[in-house]
This record gives C-alpha cells, structure tokens and sequence, in this order.
C-alpha cells in the first residue's frame, strides 16, 4: 500500500485548487488501498456501527448511508488515515506546513437511490474559521454524474457566503435560522456566471474541496453500481477554533480556546508535518 501519492501533486493542481477551489486528482492510492478501503466500507456499513444517518425514501428502492469518525473505533480507517498519502496530499494542496486530522465521513449511495446530496458548503457545519482546512473525497467505486458524482460551482469558495448548513436527513441541530439557505444551484444551470465543475472518477481518484467551496450531487441513477465517497478532512496552519452554535458537536472540550489554532492533539492529532517528512 503506497505511503506517498501514485502521481506526485503538482504546483498546477494546487493552483486549480486555490483558483476554483477544487480540484480532482487521479490515481493517489494504489489498488491495495481501494481494494482494502471499499471492502472496509463495506463491512461497516453492514456491521451498522458509529453514528450512521440512512436516508431511505417509500417510493425507492436504494438508500444513502453516510457515518462519521469511523477511524476512532476501525483498524482500517485508522490504518488509511496515518499511513495513505492522504495527509501529505492535504498539506500540499493547502501550503501548510502540516496536517491535523479533523475526521472522517463515509458516503453510500446504492443503485437506485434518487436523494441527491442537496447543494451545501462544509465550514458552516464546523467549528473552525480559516482557509487551511480541506475536504478529499477519494472514490471507492467509479463515481459519474450518472452515479452520484459530486459537482462544484468553481469559486464558490470566494463568494464570502455562509449558508445554513444541511444534512440528507434535514437535521434541524444544524439548521442555523440566521445564515441564508443555499440555492439550488440545479435551477441555475442555464446560469452563465457560474461555472459547473464534475469529473468521472475511478476507484483511487479523489476531488479535494476547499470548505467554503459549493458541492452537491445527484442521485445514484444505476440499476446495478453503488457508489462509496470517503471523504477525510484536515485542517493546517491558518484554522481556528470557532465554537459557534448549530456546528458538530465535538466528544469533549478542547483544550484550545475560541480564536487559537485547534492544536489539541486529542481531538485533531498531527498526521503529517512538513519538517518530519524532510
Ligand atoms: O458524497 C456525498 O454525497 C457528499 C460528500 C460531501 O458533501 C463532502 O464530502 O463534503
């Protein structure tokens, strides 16, 4: 299983990433790790562990399952956490000097499962300000538009919009009253200021976000192919500890205070250091 990226990040990819505030990159982890990751997925899903939402609907066949910080109670999780490449990917594309885990999220969309993933951004949701912290999807199945692949509007990110955040299940514990709602941006498509970003993905791609960058995806239109997102999130130098109303929850107090960097090694431990690596 590779420890560093398949195909090296490059300065192009961190500018894409900071100019549209997204950016997919291919073949980062190698089949071991795809492999390992989507039986692993798999299996915890079925094992119906942690703190799982499942979304099903009386007029569909399919359902949409996403869990939470399965790497604090999972071998594997923790295993593609430390020792995949993702952390030093996180690192590059933020131009910190380290990573610090924030945690991780499963998303399972099977065949025929029409709940879209409705159009959001991910800072709202969290209690952290700052521009260092980055969201990388890995696909464990192939993932299109089609299947549930997700979509970004590019730049979305430099707005200075915070949107209320929402969850597939409508969970009001997020449903923050004074933040606006984000549009659906699918009635817009015709839209020429915006500018839609979407990438058929292999197992072993992954599209990295900026927290403040708009997404959503579609529903899983197959009769036949389930689509699994990992999605691990990672905060650099410049976070903030934020504790506002309707954000995560997190299992105990951290020992920084509200403004400082999040440095609780507890909470949000140190995955990769740039000095360390040298
Ligand atoms: O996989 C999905 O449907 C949603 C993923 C997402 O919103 C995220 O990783 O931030």
């Amino acid at each position: 299983m590779n420890r560093h990226p398949a195909n090296p990040v490059t300065e192009d990819d961190v500018a894409a990433y900071e100019r549209d505030g997204v950016v997919c990159l291919r073949g980062l982890f190698d089949q071991d790790w795809c492999s390992r990751m989507h039986d692993a997925s798999v299996r915890y899903m079925e094992s119906g562990a942690g703190r799982k939402r499942v979304v099903e609907r009386p007029d569909e066949t399919g359902q949409f399952y996403s869990n939470v910080f399965m790497c604090m109670e999972n071998d594997d999780f923790l295993a593609f956490r430390n020792e995949s490449p993702i952390a030093e990917v996180a690192a590059t594309l933020m131009r910190s000097k380290a990573a610090r885990f924030w945690y991780d999220q499963l998303f399972i969309k099977e065949p025929m499962t029409v709940a879209p993933t409705q159009w959001h951004h991910d800072l709202p949701f969290w209690p952290f300000l700052g521009d260092h912290v980055v969201s990388i999807w890995v696909a464990l199945t192939p993932a299109t538009r089609e299947t549930s692949g997700l979509e970004y509007i590019a730049g979305s990110h430099k707005w200075g919009k915070f949107y209320r955040p929402v969850t597939p299940d409508d969970d009001p514990a997020f449903a923050n009253p004074d933040l606006e709602p984000c549009p659906n941006f699918t009635e817009r498509r015709d839209d020429p200021s915006l500018k839609f970003l979407s990438w058929d993905m292999e197992a072993g791609d992954c599209v990295c976000h900026h927290p403040l960058t708009v997404h959503g995806a579609g529903g899983n239109k197959s009769q036949t192919q389930r689509r699994i997102g990992l999605s691990l999130r990672f905060f650099g130098d410049d976070a903030r500890y934020d504790p506002k109303p309707y954000t995560v929850k997190l299992p105990f107090e951290p020992t920084c205070a509200p403004g400082e960097h999040p440095d609780d090694d507890r909470l949000f431990p140190l995955i990769w250091e740039r000095q360390a690596a040298a």
